[in-house]
């Protein structure tokens, strides 16, 4: 994560919300049954302009869902943080254009019940999927809040049941230098991992994403397949999974290997813990009538989400929770 200036974000600041409204409207009137599920984990309007939200019926927000104005879906997949297609945050929208995300298989393996590849929807069932409007923080200090839509990891976990020795989860990227320009460059040390702690994995908050704002995951986001932890900084939030495998010991995951000082296993969010080289006492948060330049405002301990993970840390050091 190198440190860069922010692009100028002017044109993005218009943003295609009113589509995505119109879109769920037109759903949920032809009784879509998918979106039934999606539409009861609510959609609140709060990110809209102030004419239509009025106009627009309004769905419960889900006991997760933030109700803090959104990240338009323009500003969400064109700036992005995806190695494997260039490190500008420009770069993934335009690189990964032609990726083709489908068809797709993830290899399950290690210390589990069930293991083999699995064609994606076996593996994360679209009947399943739920909205969660989550806020996303990155370790480089910006956040953004996206209305994700997916299957809580602990689901799929527990149907692919875990042994009792297993203490860990690890994830990868795919690995394709020819789909992935990126590769061709030694950036990182491909494939980009990362791992939670199985209690982490099985908190109800973290989730396989394969989608956002009523639509298909963009690739630049990370499609088909992504993972998204909130409380923890966004590089936690693998791109692109190709395998899933139960372990007994924690897994070296990307950013931990490549600077140990810097990026952490646990990478909560924690405004008391300052990366070696910036504060993380604040962030810029990127979202509907804000840009990367208004004042910023706190970063909130576990990302806001302390009351349902605190407990999974306690007796821990938050220095090593970084
Ligand atoms: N495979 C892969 N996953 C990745 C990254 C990456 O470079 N490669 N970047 C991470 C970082 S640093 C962040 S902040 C989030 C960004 O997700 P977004 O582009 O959907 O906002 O993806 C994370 N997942
Ligand atoms: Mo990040």
């Amino acid at each position: 994560m190198l440190i860069r200036r922010p692009p100028p974000m002017a044109a993005s600041e218009i943003t295609p919300e009113g589509v995505y409204r119109r879109r769920r409207e037109l759903l949920r009137l032809l009784g879509m049954g998918s979106l039934g599920l999606l539409a009861g984990c609510g959609s609140a309007d709060s990110g809209a302009t102030p004419a239509a939200a009025d106009a627009a019926p309004k769905a419960a927000l889900g006991p997760f869902d933030t109700d803090e104005a959104r990240t338009s879906f323009e500003q969400a997949s064109t700036y992005n943080n995806y190695y494997e297609f260039g490190t500008d945050k420009s770069d993934p929208a335009k690189n990964a254009k032609n990726f083709k995300p489908r068809p797709w298989t993830v290899e399950v393996s290690g210390l589990a019940e069930r293991t083999g590849t699995f064609d994606l929807d076996d593996l994360v069932k679209p009947a399943l999927v739920e909205e969660r409007v989550y806020r996303m923080r990155c370790v480089e200090a910006w956040s953004m809040v996206i209305p994700w839509m997916g299957v809580p990891l602990a689901t799929v976990i527990k149907a692919l049941q875990p042994s009792s020795a297993a203490r860990y989860v690890a994830f990868e990227t795919l690995h394709d230098p020819q789909r992935m320009p990126g590769q061709r460059q030694a950036v990182l040390d491909w494939p980009y991992r990362e791992g939670l702690r199985l209690d982490e994995a099985l908190n109800p908050l973290p989730l396989l994403v394969t989608g956002m704002y009523g639509r298909e995951l963009p690739n630049a986001n990370g499609a088909p397949l992504r993972l998204v932890v909130p409380w923890k900084y966004g590089f936690k939030g693998i791109k692109a999974i190709v395998a899933i495998r139960f372990l007994e010991s924690e897994p070296l995951t990307t950013w931990k290997s490549l600077a140990p000082d810097e990026y952490g296993f646990y990478a909560n969010v924690n405004p008391e813990v300052d990366h070696p080289r910036w504060s993380q006492a604040s962030e810029r948060r990127l979202a509907e009538g804000r840009s990367l330049f208004n004042a910023r405002i706190p970063t909130l301990p576990f990302n806001g989400y302390a009351e349902q993970v605190a407990h999974l840390y306690q007796g821990m050091d938050p220095k090593t929770l970084y």
